[in-house]
């Protein structure tokens, strides 16, 4: 299945969670295919908290919607992600955004992500890569959410990963 995922991360070294994050996922079975560039952005929700470092992959897996998150979950852990406060400074969050055009909820997990049309930080890495790629919930391109999104966030270029420049 293609997926893309979101990552981010405003804690210590973020770049570094996010370069771990992503060959965490490699070694789980999850076959990155592309990386967007590392974006500077501005903190949503909870406001009071360091900026992050946000970036997108696609990737390609066999696991199940269900496989694809307890993968993520582990990495995370593996990654010294706490939860203290929700929403609040992580050094790595992985979120799924989209698995393939499937709708998905069951009780621990709803793809595509509930939010990721109404932030900034998710949308401007992931038209990097996927700008005609369409949402199965809205029907709309990622280039067309990002036009008509709301959120004015600030968020800048700020670099790519060694092993994607
Ligand atoms: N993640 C959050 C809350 N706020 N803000 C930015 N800029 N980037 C994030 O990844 C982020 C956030 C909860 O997951
Ligand atoms: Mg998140
Ligand atoms: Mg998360």
């Amino acid at each position: 299945m293609r997926i893309f995922l979101a990552l981010g991360s405003n804690l210590e070294k973020r770049e570094g969670y996010l370069q771990s994050g992503i060959r965490g996922l490699a070694n789980l079975g999850i076959d990155i295919v592309r990386c967007a560039s590392l974006y500077s952005t501005e903190p949503r929700d909870v406001l009071d908290q360091p900026r992050f470092i946000n970036t997108a992959v696609e990737a390609a897996t066999v696991l199940s919607p269900d496989e694809l998150l307890s993968a993520c979950l582990e990495v995370e852990k593996e990654n010294q992600r706490t939860r203290h406060a929700t929403k609040g400074p992580r050094t790595l969050d992985i979120d799924i955004i989209f698995y393939g055009n499937q709708i998905v909820q069951t009780g621990r997990l709803i793809i595509p992500h509930p939010r990721f049309a109404a932030r900034r930080f998710v949308l401007v890495p992931l038209a990097e890569i996927a700008p005609q790629f369409i949402d199965p919930v809205s029907g709309k391109t990622i280039a067309t959410l990002l036009e008509r999104c709301p959120d004015r966030g600030d968020v800048r270029l700020a670099g790519t990963l060694q092993q994607f420049s």
